[in-house]
């Protein structure tokens, strides 16, 4: 099913003329940015010289520290009576980075949305609820409108009270839920331990952090929905960059509102398909916040072929961000990996905690995993040879050593948004 057949199954002859025509529009609004016009000129390129697609890796890149300096309003192209909304980034470190929306930003934010959600399969049929936080948060109102515009009954719960969200499923015969993978793990959690079956639910919208195709069937099985990965950036209006088509193998990234391209994140160098590097896009149709060359920090590849469905070219999984990686003794280790190392477990449940030290100049990772009921009342095999397993289990996944502390079930930290699971203390020394 499509949204927007013309544009989503667009030729690609007719794709590159109209993303030359964009590409030209975005660097004439960024003309009205101060940061831009100085990045133009000190790279010596004047937005005439842009002729061709190939012509965009003479464009500097963006970069998030830019946005950072910027704030509040030092990126926007419009004046603020133009702009109807705000958002900012979660921004765990300094300010956070505000986005601004003028309505016409919205509108195509809206049909991103309404894309990807009658690509899953959903119409107004469908009674969606949408999981996430609704504040400054991208995630709540960027589906809640999409959802709108498809037409479906939204439900827009937010997060928090789980036992209210599980009822509010079953009484409402809700259909689709949106949330973030580590919340849906927890409504899983609950819904088991009050025996709610959620019978209506069929399918799940998971994104804002990444997730493991461990976690996919993890969720699937115990919520008994179809999961769909859902990618977006509040720097690119939020989530709906890229979503999954029902042959879930790559997203779709909607190539004629952004410019894809992956580079190596040490040089620059921009990479083909097949080879794994940063994403960085360059939306086409931002009118309050163009960006240029802007760098995701997320790691993935441009897949080589175009998809069965007849969309065009997607992106593989995101597998992590390039400064999420933690490099411990020298070792780079995503923790998507320890994530699925640890669903392959029966012994160990999903939740867990990496805590990272340096001791006598020496990196050492301690990993705090809750043990799964069966592993916990025994039935399986004794502590000591759990523990033995589940770091050997790491040890041949991750290429290091680390410490393993078994904890009791239900103990550790449960998320309603993204998850924080990793706690590095080697910079507190
Ligand atoms: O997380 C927007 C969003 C909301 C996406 C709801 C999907 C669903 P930010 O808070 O700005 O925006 O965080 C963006 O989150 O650069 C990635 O590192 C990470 N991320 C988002 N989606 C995924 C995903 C929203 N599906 C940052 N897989 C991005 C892996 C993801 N990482």
């Amino acid at each position: 099913m499509f949204w927007n057949t013309a544009m989503e199954t667009i030729s690609a002859a007719d794709l590159e003329a109209l993303q030359i025509k964009r590409l030209k529009w975005t660097l004439h609004q960024t003309q009205n940015v101060a940061l831009y016009r100085s990045k133009l000129k000190e790279a010596g390129v004047a937005p005439g010289d842009i002729k061709t697609l190939e012509d965009a890796a003479k464009l500097p890149f963006t970069t998030k520290k830019e946005l950072q300096a910027g704030y509040p309003f030092g990126l926007l192209a419009v004046p603020l009576r133009q702009i109807v909304r705000i958002h900012t980034t979660s921004g765990t470190t300094g300010k956070p980075t505000v986005v601004g929306y003028t309505r016409g930003d919205l509108e195509s934010w809206s049909e991103l949305i309404a894309r990807n959600l009658v690509m899953v399969g959903l119409s107004d049929e469908d009674v969606f609820q949408n999981a996430v936080n609704y504040g400054l948060f991208t995630g709540g109102l960027g589906f809640h409108y999409g959802a709108e515009k498809v037409g479906m009954t939204v439900v827009p719960s937010a997060t928090g009270n789980t036992q209210r969200q599980i009822e509010m499923i079953e009484d409402f015969g809700v259909t689709a839920i949106h949330c973030t993978p580590s919340y849906a793990m927890h409504l899983a959690e609950v819904a088991e331990s009050t025996g709610a079956e959620l019978a209506t639910l069929k399918t799940g919208i998971f994104g804002a952090e990444p997730w493991s195709e461990s976690m996919r069937s993890e969720l699937e099985g115990r919520l008994g929905v179809t999961a769909f990965d859902s990618y977006g950036l509040s720097e690119m209006y939020g989530p709906g960059v890229a979503f999954e088509c029902p042959e879930r193998d790559g997203l779709h990234i909607w190539h004629d509102s952004y410019l894809v391209e992956i580079i190596d994140p040490a040089t620059g160098e921009v990479l083909g398909p097949g080879e794994r590097g940063e994403l960085v896009i360059t939306p086409l149709v931002k009118e309050a916040m163009p960006l240029l060359r802007y760098r995701t920090g997320d790691i993935t590849m441009l897949m080589e072929e175009d998809c069965p469905c007849g969309r065009g070219r997607k992106i593989a999984r995101i597998t992590g961000r390039s400064d999420d990686m933690l490099v411990i003794r020298g070792i780079n280790v995503f923790p998507s990996q320890i994530e699925h190392v640890l669903l392959g477990l029966p012994e160990v449940g999903e939740q867990f905690m990496v805590y990272i030290d340096r001791v006598k100049h020496l990196d050492e990772m301690t990993i705090e995993v809750e043990m799964s009921r069966a592993g916990f009342s025994g039935e399986l095999q004794d502590l000591a040879r759990i523990q033995k397993h589940v770091a050997g289990a790491l040890h041949n996944a991750l290429g290091l050593r680390t410490t393993v502390k078994l904890v009791e079930p239900g103990s550790l930290p449960r998320f309603e948004g993204k998850a924080r699971r990793i706690v590095d203390r080697r910079g507190a020394l």
